[in-house]
């Protein structure tokens, strides 16, 4: 009888062994027979073709399988930093998760990513240090890394033995180790002054339970170590995953609460989400709401995940994830039920942009469906448009991701494509308070004249003060609403609720392109003063007067344009520190002392993204094709000198005249929610 349902996320750098790992945990619960490889090509979770060709993962999957008596979830997530955002929109669903260091490479870029946002999220994680089999692997030296770069509240609980060869094998700790119940009692006071009392006297019992209550709260972090490979540690592995991560399972009866963290098309084009139910219970041929925009639908099916694959059922219910249908306009990070769940935003987003072409010019159109389709698994891409100069453009994380989209555009809908040149994208933060306002001029004409006044800068039939002003670093765009209920046109929108989330939208719009026609971040925005006149005020005076007050109020604070940085790691042979850190000094970069293992150094270094290629470039001479270069987005920062513009895609709301002809004519209104 299985008594509750895990969520467990497998999350690693690249090529850490996720993959494998996961074929391994499947094949030990007896879910598969024989075990597939990565490299063959024949493993459960890297299904596509794209996957199986190259090797990698791309995208996120789900499998089941049952440990005792738990039914596990378990989400296999890409590894390379293209696909990051995959990972993002899983780490809200998860109640824990295995995160997978190579016990040869150790601490990677991306570890020290993902290990960030699982302690921020304090999401219950289990650390494997795989490839034990591999020449170079060294556990103690790995754990000690771990320590220091990652946690000092990472704990072993089993070792490796004979590493670097193919029968190298783990036990477990047998002897209570000494770390272990020092860590444990910086959080548990009792537990200290046992320890302290008398060390022998704290009994094994006394620190299992400890270490439960304290992983589940992410506070410790326990170290397995094997080979996904040779099977060795796995199944000490398997059984921490069932005796050491919580379920959250939450109320089946309670109100119905979901998280759409993933979106694919079916075989008749329909869209299918994944969600998780935090809360309630939903049933096939039910009507449920979902998304902030108040959406409905009614579900034709539901699918969960049981040993390997998944089957139909007729509901589903808190602490599990299912596969919905018949929900039309469903997006990723849409919320189910009425609670407004959101997705966590732990990672950054793409930081270049490339121009699409078609090799066929007529198929542009053809292009841009497509691409709108491919966002919906992936919004992040952010199609954009340019109806000028004619030209499509997305965000990317890199090179594969951009190789990984044009193969999927040649094989899915038969469109060969070109990308431009590859752009930095940058960012706008506010340097200080900017406000502004435009009154409601009500057409009004002058008593004396008898012509409609001339200073009047407002088109629009609406009242409305904004304030920008600059908020912290990774903040995002905050927006509030500051004025009485009673200056809000509550008979356009359904309530000052729908009013606030239409004005947000309109918000957020604006500000995509800002000063320097860049992204604006970081900011909050709130709404100052609003008027109408009923009946003629409508939604569209209120959308299209936010930009050019928002503007203006940003003009007065000013935007600084930041540009995106880099960590980089270097790999290089010890013989080549002195030349590889004089050429990142040329570069502008100050490197951290080296680090020195065997046969290798590894230097660390922050750059911006634009330097990047100039070093990957240079190294390969540097180091006689013996350097590795790996890197990891680290922040943004401002741009020194002159700062880089990006064209408009959008009229310039600065620019009145231009602003008003591209939005002439107040008759098409749309409604509300548009
Ligand atoms: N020697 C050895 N090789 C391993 C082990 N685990 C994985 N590998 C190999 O490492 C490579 C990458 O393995 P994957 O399982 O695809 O790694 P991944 O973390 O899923 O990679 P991405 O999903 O692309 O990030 C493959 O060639 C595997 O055969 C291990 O325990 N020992
Ligand atoms: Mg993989």
């Amino acid at each position: 009888m299985l008594r509750r349902t895990l969520n467990l996320g497998i999350l690693a750098h690249v090529d850490a062994g996720k993959t494998t790992l996961t074929e391994r945990l499947l094949y030990g619960a007896g879910v598969i027979d024989e075990i597939g490889s990565v490299d063959k090509g024949t493993t459960q979770t890297d299904s596509l073709a794209l996957e199986r060709e190259r090797g990698i993962t791309i995208r996120s999957a789900v499998v089941s399988f049952a440990l005792d008596d738990v039914a596990v979830n378990l989400i296999d997530t890409p590894g390379h930093p293209d696909f990051i955002a995959e990972v993002e929109r899983v780490l809200s669903v998860l109640d824990g998760a295995v995160l997978v260091i190579s016990a040869v490479e150790g601490v990677q870029p991306q570890t020290r990513i993902l290990m960030r946002a699982l302690k921020r999220l304090q999401i219950p994680t289990l650390l494997f240090l795989n490839k034990i089999d591999r020449r170079g692997a060294d556990c103690s030296r790995v754990l000690a890394e771990i320590q220091k770069k990652l946690t000092p509240a990472a704990v072993a609980m089993t070792a490796a033995h004979g590493e670097g060869d193919r029968a190298a094998s783990v036990t477990a700790h047998t002897e209570t180790d000494p770390r272990m119940a020092e860590v444990l009692a910086e959080h548990d006071e009792l537990l200290l002054r046992q320890y302290v009392d008398d060390e022998t006297n704290v009994s094994p019992r006394r620190l299992g339970g400890a270490l439960v209550a304290q992983t589940a709260k992410a506070l410790v972090y326990p170290v397995f170590c094997g080979s996904a490979l040779t099977g060795a540690g796995v199944e000490m592995l398997s059984s921490g995953i069932s005796e050491l991560l919580p379920a959250r399972a939450g109320d089946p009866d309670g109100p119905v609460s979901g998280l759409v963290f993933k979106v694919e098309r079916g075989p008749t084009g329909e869209r299918i989400a994944y969600a998780r139910i935090f809360s309630g219970t939903v049933h096939t041929r039910e009507q449920v709401r979902f998304s902030r925009r108040g959406d409905h639908g009614k579900l034709t099916a539901i699918r969960v995940f049981r040993d390997g694959r998944d089957a139909p059922q007729r509901s589903v219910s808190a602490g599990e994830i299912a596969k919905l249908s018949g929900l039309a306009d469903i997006r990723i990070g849409d919320s189910i039920g009425a609670a407004n769940r959101s997705m966590a935003h732990e990672f950054s987003p793409p930081t270049l942009e490339s121009v699409v072409v078609p090799l066929d010019p007529d198929k542009r159109e053809q292009l841009r469906l497509a691409l709108g389709q491919l966002a919906e698994q992936d919004p992040l891409i952010n199609v954009r448009q340019d109806d000028e100069r004619h030209e499509i453009s997305i965000s990317l994380y890199g090179e594969v991701q951009k190789e990984v989209i044009q193969a999927t555009l040649s094989r899915e809908y038969s469109l060969d494509v070109e990308f431009g040149e590859t752009t930095t994208i940058h960012i706008e933060r506010p340097i200080r308070t900017g406000e502004a306002l435009e009154i409601l001029h009500a057409r009004t004409k002058s008593n004396v004249t008898g012509k409609s006044s001339p200073t009047s800068t407002n088109p629009f039939l609406a009242t409305l003060g904004l304030r920008v002003e600059p908020s912290p670093v990774g903040s995002g765009i905050e927006f509030l609403v500051d004025v009485d209920v009673r200056l809000v046109p509550v008979y356009v929108y359904k309530g000052v609720d729908a009013f606030a989330a239409d004005m947000g939208r309109y918000v957020r719009e604006t500000l995509k392109e800002g000063l320097f026609g860049w992204q604006v971040t970081d900011c909050a925005v709130t709404l100052t003063d609003c008027g109408y006149r009923a009946p003629g005020t409508t939604a569209a005076d209120l959308r299209k007067l936010t930009p050019v007050v928002l503007m203006r109020a940003l003009e007065r604070a000013g935007t600084v344009v930041c540009q995106p940085t880099v960590r980089v790691r270097l790999e290089i042979p010890p013989g080549t520190i002195g030349s590889v850190v004089a050429a990142l000094s040329r570069l502008g970069a100050a490197a951290e002392a080296p680090s020195l293992t065997d046969e290798l150094a590894v230097i660390e270094t922050i750059l911006p993204v634009v330097r990047v290629r100039d070093l990957q470039q240079q190294l390969s001479g540097l180091t006689h094709g013996e350097g590795v270069l790996e890197s990891a987005f680290e922040s943004y920062e401002p741009v020194v000198g002159e700062p880089p513009t990006r064209r408009r895609t959008t009229a310039n709301p600065l620019n009145l005249d231009e602003y008003k002809a591209r939005h002439s004519g107040r008759s098409t209104a749309p409604r509300p929610g548009e």
